[in-house]
């Protein structure tokens, strides 16, 4: 059973005050909240087994290898991807991204195509803009209609015998729009082009298949699924893994060094080079075990009712503009009030206790197509109330009448 006041017990934080009021944490979408299950073991691995991995015959080095191992499986049974080997660690989902690009750096030429979208987070757009510039490679862009829906008959015409890559986020950061992911990964195979998608939004609401998917390349990062930041995941299909070069070289992930000639490990260590972030590993690991303790179906359905409580009540301000209004959407509710920046809203909302993300949310083509400077960006976990989402819309109330 579902049971969001005692799910709150799990979370110290959200028992704070902020500027004197109860804290009311709507910032989801830029990272999540942290239960005791992963302070835990971020505590236990400082006070018990802290040690290099991977190298020492010592027990701490032992016990510390094995549980950073025992995470990579807990990612690739949660991912359901085919080997353990196709999980690699990451700083998170903009690392993640960029290795990827800078490998395929060898594998394009001038003529070739890579395909983004509208939706994308900066992070998903000038990596491939730097990897344009490198090979020569163009950059296309899926366009977005007013609902904030990618426009699937133009990605379409966008397809062809020169495409060689796609690339576009499984959630929209800034509007929540639930991309056809499905779809756009079976139309871009049809053309014989690799699909990465970025599921830094969608992590903390679905459980992604990779192999039903067929996706080639998936990237997401702990922080925002109740993890630590620093910390995060790509998953790559074996075949790709081991066409694209390292990205990075160093310890770790050589098999042979000379001063002549250097061999490089299998997989996953070829794209690990130095020492990583083995704690934020294994606190990711408990972090997926927390979250599917709870269930992602109960975590999708509650979500859903706050995202529908939310929108209905705020859609009653006067004034109040909703950006992103697609049918498929998870728990963001991107707004503006008429006149008003959006900073200032937050600013009040702050000082209420409330916290909320303003601006453009790193989504900058976004806002253009609307032509706004930004958004007051509302984003809902499972560990949020009705009762907050009653906070916020006092909140937002309180800061019309103030500001206009
Ligand atoms: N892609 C998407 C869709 C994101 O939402 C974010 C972070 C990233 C990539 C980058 O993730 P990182 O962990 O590597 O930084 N999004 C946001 C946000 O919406 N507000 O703050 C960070």
């Amino acid at each position: 059973m579902f049971n969001v006041e005692h799910i709150r017990q799990d979370f110290p934080i959200l028992h704070r005050q902020v500027n004197g009021k109860p804290l009311v944490y709507l910032d989801n979408a830029a990272t999540s909240q942290t239960p005791q299950a992963v302070i835990d073991a971020i505590v236990a691995y400082y006070s018990n087994y802290n040690a290099n991995i991977h190298r020492g015959v010592h027990s701490l080095s032992q016990e510390a290898t094995d549980a950073y191992e025992e995470a990579r499986i807990k990612i690739q049974n949660h991912f359901n991807a085919k080997f353990s080997h196709e999980i690699i660690f990451t700083s998170g989902t903009t690392h993640g991204i960029n290795l990827v690009a800078n490998g395929f750096s060898s594998l394009l030429k001038k003529g070739d195509e890579i395909i983004v979208s509208a939706l994308e987070h900066h992070s998903n757009i000038v990596p491939w803009q730097m990897l344009c510039e490198r090979s020569g490679a163009t950059l296309k862009v899926i366009p977005m209609n007013l609902e904030g829906e990618l426009i699937m008959s133009e990605y379409h015409k966008l397809l062809s015998d020169h495409t060689k890559l796609v690339f576009v986020n499984h959630i929209s950061n800034a509007l929540g729009t639930i991309n056809p992911i499905k779809y756009i990964i079976d139309e871009a195979h049809k053309v014989g082009a690799a699909v990465l998608i970025d599921g830094a939004q969608s992590c903390p609401h679905i459980k992604p298949d990779v192999q039903a998917l067929d996706v080639d390349f998936y990237v997401t990062s702990a922080h925002k699924m109740c993890g630590p930041t620093g910390e995060g995941m790509l998953y790559g299909k074996e075949d790709w893994l081991n066409k694209l070069p390292p990205y990075q070289g160093g310890g770790e992930m050589i098999d042979q060094v000379t001063f002549e000639k250097t061999t490089y490990a299998g997989l996953p260590h070829k794209f690990e080079a130095g020492t990583p972030n083995i704690c934020g590993g294994i606190a990711f690991g408990a972090a997926i075990d927390y979250m599917n303790g709870i269930g992602f179906d109960a975590i999708a359905n509650y979500e859903h009712e706050l995202l529908e409580y939310a929108t209905a009540k705020l859609s009653e301000i006067e004034g109040l503009k909703i950006y992103g209004t697609s049918k498929q959407k998870t728990s963001v509710v991107s707004f503006n009030l008429e006149g008003i920046h959006p900073y200032d809203v937050g600013t009040i909302l702050d000082k209420l206790g409330i916290a909320v993300r303003t601006g453009h949310h790193c989504a900058q083509p976004i806002m253009d197509f609307y032509k706004i400077p930004g958004t007051v960006r509302a984003s809902f976990a499972f560990y949020n109330t009705k009762e907050e989402v009653d906070a916020l819309v006092t909140g937002v109330k309180k800061a019309k009448m103030m500001l206009s």
